[in-house]
C-alpha cells in the first residue's frame, strides 16, 4: 500500500528542471516531511543508469523509435520497482526528474509515436502508479536554447531541432490541459528566485500542510 507521495518535475531541456528540484527536495524536507529521495529518468537504479547510457550517447547506429520507446520503459519498470514503490511504502515523498509525461511528450508528441502504444505499456509497467503532483516547467524554445548555450558536450536528444521541441513542448502543454489537477504549469521564464517562488506555492496548494 502506497503512503509516500510521488512528485515529478518536467519541461524541455534548459528550461530548469535540475535546478528546481532542489528546490522541490528542501522545501519538502523542511516544511512536509522529512522523508524525500530525489531521482531521476532515464536512470535511477545502477542498471536504469546503464540503460540511460545508451539512450543518451550518439552511435552511428540510428536507434528506432520503438527500440527508445521500450528502452525509457524497461529502466521505468526497474527504477519503479527496486526504488520508487518501496520509497513510497515506507512514507517517503519521491521527487523525480522526469517520468512517464516525458514519454508521451518526447516519444509520442516528438518522435510520432501511437498514442495507444504507450498507453498500453503504461498499463503494463505501472497500472496503478501516477505521480500525486507533477510541475510542469515551460518556457519558450528560445528561453532554454540560451541556457544550454554554454554546454560543450549536446547529447541525442539535444541534437534534435527545434520543431522537435516545439512538438515536444506542445504535448506537454496538451497533457496539463487534459490533467489540470495533477499537472501544474510553472512559468519558468522568470528569475530563479520566482520559479522557485511558484513551485512553493504549487507544493503547498497540493499537499496544504504548512
Ligand atoms: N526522455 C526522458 C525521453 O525522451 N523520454 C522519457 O521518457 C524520458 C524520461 C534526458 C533526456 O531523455 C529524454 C528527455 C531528455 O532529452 P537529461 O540529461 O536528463 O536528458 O536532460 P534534461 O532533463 O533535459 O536536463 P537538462 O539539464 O538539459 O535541462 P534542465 O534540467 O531542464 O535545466 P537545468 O536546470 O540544468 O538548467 C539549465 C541552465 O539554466 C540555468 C541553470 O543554472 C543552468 O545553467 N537556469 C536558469 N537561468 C535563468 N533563469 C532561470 N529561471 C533558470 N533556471 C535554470
Amino acid at each position: 500500500m502506497v503512503s509516500g507521495k510521488f512528485i515529478t518535475l518536467e519541461g524541455i531541456e534548459g528550461v530548469g528542471k535540475t535546478t528546481a528540484i532542489d528546490t522541490v527536495t528542501s522545501f519538502c524536507e523542511n516544511h512536509l516531511v522529512k522523508k524525500v529521495i530525489k531521482t531521476r529518468e532515464p536512470g535511477g537504479t545502477m542498471l536504469a543508469e546503464r540503460f540511460r547510457n545508451i539512450l543518451l550517447e550518439e552511435t552511428d547506429e540510428q536507434m528506432t523509435s520503438r527500440a527508445e520507446l521500450l528502452l525509457f520503459f524497461a529502466g521505468r519498470a526497474q527504477h519503479i520497482s527496486e526504488l520508487i514503490e518501496p520509497a513510497l511504502r515506507k512514507g517517503y515523498f519521491v521527487i523525480s526528474d522526469r517520468f512517464i509525461d516525458a514519454t508521451y511528450a518526447y516519444q509520442g508528441g516528438g518522435r510520432g509515436v501511437d498514442l495507444n502504444v504507450i498507453n498500453t505499456l503504461e498499463n503494463i509497467v505501472h497500472p496503478n502508479l501516477k505521480p500525486d503532483l507533477t510541475l510542469l516547467l515551460d518556457a519558450p524554445l528560445n528561453v532554454c536554447a540560451k541556457r544550454l548555450n554554454t554546454r560543450k558536450y549536446k547529447d541525442r536528444f539535444e541534437q534534435e531541432q527545434d520543431d522537435f521541441f516545439e512538438k515536444v513542448r506542445n504535448s506537454y502543454l496538451q497533457r496539463a490541459n487534459q490533467e489540470p489537477q495533477r499537472i501544474k504549469v510553472v512559468d519558468a521564464n522568470q528569475p530563479i528566485k520566482d520559479v522557485q517562488k511558484s513551485i512553493e506555492n504549487e507544493l503547498l496548494r497540493a499537499f496544504n500542510e504548512s
